[in-house]
């Protein structure tokens, strides 16, 4: 599949500007198998880089100018290096004006570069598209300068210039998506980017991602919405508990014990939040001793976790969860990443895959007349040179 990706990518670059790409750059989409919205909250996360990727072509262009193609929506753009960088109403160029700024602001020295780019991971469906694109943009010009950057800061630069565009993100995304290796989850603590790999042996069940194809309209201004929410909860927390630095060192008996003090929602928040973080450690554990029932079973107290206490669901995705807590042969189903549509995960016994999917598709198209598309992905290396 990544293979005709590669291929069309690289010939469009030659056909555009002439000559062979200098660097190729494969760039991927995320999962998270556990740990949502917790990774902005000091938590840990289970996300895993798959196997649907953005391949970018890149050249040096010999000026301070650069031309970059986006070949899926049939739109360039140019941009002078030497001039100040600004925000645009053409989202997707804001992203690598985004990460250009970072370079410069943090001081590297560059050129102009020609870059193709074309992608199979979906928009808008919770799969990251666009920690994808920062990295991989990132990355090219490192590859094509020389620059010395690590991974966890082509994270960071990734995560500022998402911030820079407008959504507070935390560092999941980004990270997973530099990090990733094959069949391996990223069980990653996100207050000091330590992080251990675990194996992704799902054993008797598949992983399926069902994209709901709602798109996130409310996602911006919600999301951050959530993470003030946060910011107020902790700090009526830590005013109570001066032991608790962060969400991780509070228990659920102290969140409960201060309900009083915080608005229903903040608490709820918060609520969500502290267990949540927990959620991460015993699912992890689960997935080691090979617990895939019990993996299953936090992915559901999660979606609802998400859905009722962190209001970051919608009607399409609680429709999806809530069939599959009723389906024998699924076994763990939530909303993945930042919520109000895009995927769910699915945990499916193995054999039953089709009539699970041809189930799900029919109920769907009848209930909300939207096709149900299905993803089985697989854990994949992260942003890396061809
Ligand atoms: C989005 C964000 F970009 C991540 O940082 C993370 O917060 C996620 O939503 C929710 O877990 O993908």
């Amino acid at each position: 599949m990544n293979d005709i990706l590669i291929q069309n990518t690289t010939a469009f670059f030659e056909k555009s500007f002439g000559s062979a790409p200098q660097k190729i750059v494969l760039s991927p989409g995320r999962i998270n198998i556990i740990g949502e919205h917790v990774d902005y909250n000091d938590g840990y996360v289970l996300p895993a880089a798959i196997d649907k990727i953005i391949c970018f072509a890149f050249e040096k262009s010999n000026s301070s100018k650069s031309k970059v193609i986006a070949v899926d929506l049939n739109e360039e753009f140019e941009i002078d290096l030497t001039q100040e960088i600004q925000l645009t109403d053409v989202v997707w160029t804001n992203y690598i004006r985004g990460v250009i700024k970072q370079l410069q602001d943090n001081g590297f020295s560059f050129e102009g570069f020609n870059c193709v780019f074309s992608s199979n991971i979906p928009v808008g469906s919770g799969l990251s598209s666009s920690a994808a694109l920062e990295c991989g943009m990132l990355f090219g010009i490192k590859e094509l300068y020389n620059l010395t950057i690590n991974k966890v800061d082509i994270a960071l630069m990734g995560q500022k210039a998402e911030h820079w565009v407008g959504i507070n993100c935390g560092i999941m995304d980004q990270f997973s998506s530099v990090h990733g290796l094959e069949n391996k989850v990223i069980k990653l603590d996100c207050n000091t980017l330590e992080f251990e790999y675990h194996d992704a042996n799902f054993k008797d069940y598949s992983l399926v991602l069902f994209d709901s194809n709602v798109k996130h309209s409310l996602f911006t201004s919600e999301y951050n919405t959530r993470r003030i929410e946060c910011e107020e909860g902790l700090s009526i927390i830590k005013n109570n508990f001066p032991e608790v630095k962060s969400f991780r060192d509070c228990t659920e008996e102290q969140v409960l014990s201060i309900r009083d003090k915080m608005n229903e929602t903040v608490f709820k928040r918060v609520h969500f939040v502290v267990k949540e973080i927990k959620r991460v450690t015993k699912a992890c554990e689960a997935l080691d001793n090979g617990n895939i029932e019990l993996l299953g079973q936090l992915l559901f107290e999660t979606h609802y976790g998400l859905s009722q206490e962190y209001a970051v669901s919608c009607e399409e995705l609680d429709m999806l969860v809530d069939t599959a807590k009723a389906d024998d042969n699924v076994i763990g189903s939530r909303l993945m990443g930042g919520g109000f549509g895009g995927c769910t995960i699915n945990l499916i016994k193995k054999g039953h895959e089709n009539e699970v999917k041809n189930k799900f598709a029919n109920l769907y198209l009848d209930i909300f007349g939207i096709e149900l598309k299905f993803y089985d992905v697989k854990i994949a290396n992260g942003t890396t040179l061809l």
